[in-house]
Formats: structure tokens, sequence, C-alpha cells
């Protein structure tokens, strides 16, 4: 059987076979269809002559054997009936993740600005085929250009209020990547549980990754069986999850969380708080007033020593060291604290914040590394080379892009998908607000009233999912599809392209592929329009 004679299709020009429509998500900056077709067949050679191209034209293989059943030979060479990956050598026209895709009679090119742009071509490739399992293909002829409007492209994951398993976090970084997002924001520590091993601090397993009991009864999967709840990522799963990630080109972002979101470190070391406890791990949600001392020089070799494992274990220029919701309570009843403030010369307990952040972002320029926080950052003075996560609506991205620090938008409202996405009756318990994809696909990351300069500090947006009320991967993939497939658009594709309505019916085609995966992504969704 040759699949891709759609009978549903469109009709081509006389004496042409009828095409099925391209649909591609997010769709390219340029796109051009020819009269031409390639028959894909199993004699077609994917040709890749680099490691990386290589790795890339595996990746590709793999989908394809999962949908036809049949893998294709791989060869440095070849130009009739291939599939060639080809990375350019670096030159000065290089745009970032930019490729080029040409589908002719003979031949089927992708030819990437750089290794990702080559894998973003191959992914680009696989939503032209047709959804059947078939001995041969008919792929459309096309003339593709492409590109990232944004260079940060980013998803996030809570894993301490809700902890996921390796193979979840992996698949959750697959389904990103094919959607030519970049970027993994692994939330590893909070309040109700630590859940990155760290070797030189074994109670951060021991105590910190475990909750006595189970949370609040709003939970509505809680079966308040009193068993407790944890668990922690060896640095073996880390690695394993980083390596899987660097070869579909998604960057990790590992976040610390300091000085607040800090229960389940203190519960593991009490001296690191301003009382000395004793604490224990968070058994509801919500914000705690206590936090790591900053007067007290032990918190700082403590973290320091975390992060010097974290930092062998993520390659990333960014580190994420939250900086959210910290209660200044303890710090101004703390003797140590204060005397901080008076040696250090800080107004308040504001700047003393403003001092702890500084202080560790000083510490991790010197290690090569640049530091991310949330907006509550932008308070007491911002750390001189910070990039600033705006969450508490755009306000503080908009603040940080007029102090020409760099920017991520995750406005709650617009891309928090632990939100509710639809008005259904039947939508399973969620932190509140309202957010369907209409609302998603319709944000625009760069703020009105910035001038060109400033603009070019918002590097991109991100989506976030916190899982207090999400306790199992089937849920978690539900919050986030289709949501991030609106996003993806969005970060990807040039904003004159964009288009509600041909998103949607895109979409329709795009829930096959997600099928394919086997994503249970919400499929009632769409019952409010923008
Ligand atoms: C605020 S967003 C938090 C998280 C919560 C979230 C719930 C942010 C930087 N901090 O700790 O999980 O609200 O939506």
């Amino acid at each position: 059987a040759i699949a891709g004679l759609a009978s549903c299709g469109t009709h081509g020009p006389e004496g042409t076979a009828p095409k099925a429509p391209i649909q591609l998500i997010p769709l390219p900056a340029r796109l051009s269809e020819t009269t031409d077709s390639f028959l894909l067949d199993k004699r077609t050679v994917l040709v890749a002559a680099s490691p990386a191209d290589r790795r890339t034209a595996e990746l590709f293989n793999e989908w394809f054997h999962s949908l036809s059943g049949f893998e294709l030979a791989i060869a440095d060479s070849g130009s009739m009936n291939a599939i060639v990956f080809r990375t350019r050598p670096a030159g000065e026209k290089a745009i970032a993740e930019g490729y080029q895709l040409k589908s002719g009679k003979d031949i089927v090119t992708i030819e990437g600005d750089d290794e990702a742009g080559t894998f973003y071509g191959m992914q680009t490739l696989i939503q032209l085929f047709p959804l059947q399992s078939a001995t041969a293909y008919w792929l459309p002829g096309v003339s593709i250009s492409d590109q990232p409007r944004f260079a940060y492209r980013g998803l996030h994951l809570d894993v301490c209020r809700h902890f996921f398993p390796v193979s979840f976090i992996k698949k959750y970084i697959d389904l990103l990547a094919m959607h030519k997002m970049n970027t993994f924001h692994w939330h590893l520590t909070d309040d109700q549980g630590w859940r990155i091993e760290i070797k030189r601090y074994p109670k951060l397993m021991e105590i910190g990754s475990r909750r006595k009991e189970t949370l609040d009864g709003r939970l509505e999967d809680n079966k308040f069986d009193g068993k407790p709840y944890g668990g922690f990522y060896t640095q073996e799963d880390i690695q394993e999850v980083v390596a899987y990630a660097t070869e579909r080109h998604v960057t990790v972002i590992p976040e610390i969380e300091m000085p607040g979101h800090a229960l389940a470190a203190l519960a593991s070391y009490p001296h690191l708080g301003c009382t000395g406890g004793p604490y224990a791990v968070a058994t509801k949600w919500g914000v705690f007033d206590d936090v790591f001392c900053a007067g007290n020089d032990t918190t700082f070799q403590f973290l320091q020593n975390v992060l010097e494992e974290v930092l062998i274990l993520f390659p990333s220029k960014y580190i994420h060291i939250g900086g959210d919701e910290s209660p200044k309570v303890r710090w101004e009843k703390c003797p140590k604290c204060q005397a901080r403030m008076k040696a250090e010369g800080l107004r308040d307990e504001h700047a003393l914040q403003s001092y702890f952040i500084r202080r560790m972002e000083k510490w991790l320029n010197e290690k090569g590394r640049q530091i991310i926080g949330w907006d509550e950052i932008l308070e007491g003075g911002l750390a001189p080379n910070a990039t600033v996560m705006s969450w508490r609506g755009i306000e503080g991205g908009i603040a940080a892009a007029k102090q020409h620090h760099d920017v991520i938008m995750t406005p709650g409202n617009f891309v928090y998908f632990d939100y509710y996405q639809s008005q259904g009756k039947n939508e399973p318990l969620a932190i509140g607000g309202f957010t369907p994809v209409s609302k998603v696909y319709g944000y625009e990351p760069v703020p009105e009233g910035l001038s060109a300069r400033e603009a070019s500090f918002i590097k991109g947006a991100q989506a976030n999912l916190w899982t207090e009320y999400i306790g199992s991967p089937e849920h978690a993939e539900y919050m986030v599809y289709p949501r991030a497939v609106a996003l993806a658009e969005v970060l990807w594709s040039p904003k004159e392209r964009k288009n509600y309505d041909g998103f949607l019916e895109r979409l329709k085609q795009h829930f096959r592929r997600l099928d394919k995966k086997s994503v249970n992504y919400a499929k009632h969704v769409f019952e409010v329009r923008p």
C-alpha cells in the first residue's frame, strides 16, 4: 500500500495526484508547495555525514519505524531516492535554529543552519507524512525556509508537589522537542519535597524527599492512606534525562529554590533556618515563613556545595535560583540576619534578599553560569547579570527589560497550565483561573510600550505546570496539551502568520500525531472562542 494520496485531499493541477493538505504546527516562517512529490519506499536512504546529523536521522528512523514497521538505511552520501540531513558549516548568515527543507521528485534535503535547525527540519518532515502504516509514502513537494521567532521556548514542570517518574520526564521532553520547544525548566526543590540526589547531603534524600502524610483533601485523587509520599531523582537518572534532552536539542534548566520554598531542605538540615527548627517537609500547599537564613554563612556554603553537584549534572548556561515567595518574618527577628544587614548597609529585608541572590549570582558567574530568578528578584535591586522570569503578570518583565536585563515571560493568566482550560462540568479540580487554548494562542510575549531596544530583551516565554492538584502523568498531559501546542506556535511562528481558526483546523491532524505518541491531551476544550 502507498500512503499519501488522500481521498479527501485537495486536487492538484490536471494530471497530478490528489494531495493531502499540508498541516504543520507550529507554522513555518515561509512555505511554498511545488507540483513534485517524493515517493519514499523501502529503498529510500537517509543520508547523514556528521555524528549529530546521524543522530537526527536515527531519531527520524525511530519515529518512522513506529509508523511503518520498517526502518530506512542510513548512509554517508547519496543523491537519488534519498533524504539528506545536513547541517551547514558555521557561517556568517546562519540563523540560530533555522533550516531549509526541500522535497522534490528524487530527493528531500534538510539543511540546518546549525544542528538544532537540522533537527527541527526533521520534525517538520515528520509532519509531512500521512499517519498510516504503509510500504511506501508520497510526500508533498515543498520548499520551506524556517526559523524561530523567539530564542527561548520553554516548558516547566514542578516535580516537588507531586513526583513524576523518569520515563514521564523523557516523554515530556520528547513532546516538547516535537513542538520545536527548546527548554525544559525542572523545578526540583520546594517545601513539599527535595527531588535531586546530592551526595554530600544524604539527609536531603532520607528526610527531604519524603513527606509524612497525604496532602489536604482537595486533591481529587488523595487516598488518605497515611503512607509517606515522596521520591527523588538519582544523579544517574538526571544524567540520563540530560543526555536524552541534549539529543533532542532541549536544554534542561534546573531550579534550586532559595531563599524561600526551602522547608524540605530545612527539615533535613535544621541549622540552615533562622530558628534552628525542628522543621518538617510541608504537608500542605502554600507559602511558609521558614526560609534559608540569610545571616548564616553556612547557608551559603550549603547552597554552593549543592550547586557544585548540580553544575556537574547540568551543562546549561542558566541555573534557576527561584527567589519567589520568600516571607521576611524570620529574618526580621533573627539577630544574625539583622547583624548582616547592618554590616552590609542594607536598608531592609528586601535588600537582604537582594544581597542573598547577588551573592549566589557572583559565585555562579565565577563558575561560568548565569542565573534566572522569578520576578521577586527585582525587589531590593536586581543582581547585575540576572534574567527575570515574569510570572506575576508582565510588569516584572517590563521593569527588567527597561533595566536591560533578559526576560522570560511566564505570566500566570496566559501560560499557567495548572489553571482550568474549559468551563466544562467534568474538568478535574484545578488551582483556579481560566486559561483556554484560545487565550494561550492569543498571547503576545512582547509587551506594548517597550522601545525596540528594550523589546530585544524579551527572549521568549514559558508555560509552567505547578502540580499541587496534578498527581499523575496522565493528568499532567491533560493540562499541558493542547495548550502547549498553541504556545509552541506563539513562540516559533512569525506573528503575522498567526490565525486561530487555521490553527484549530491544523490541530485536528495534530491530534492524530499526539494519539500516535499516546498523549492524554484534552479533547473538549474549545467551547470558548476568543
Ligand atoms: C506560585 S509561580 C508559585 C508556586 C505555586 C504556584 C501555584 C511561582 C514562582 N511560585 O510555588 O505552585 O503559585 O500556581
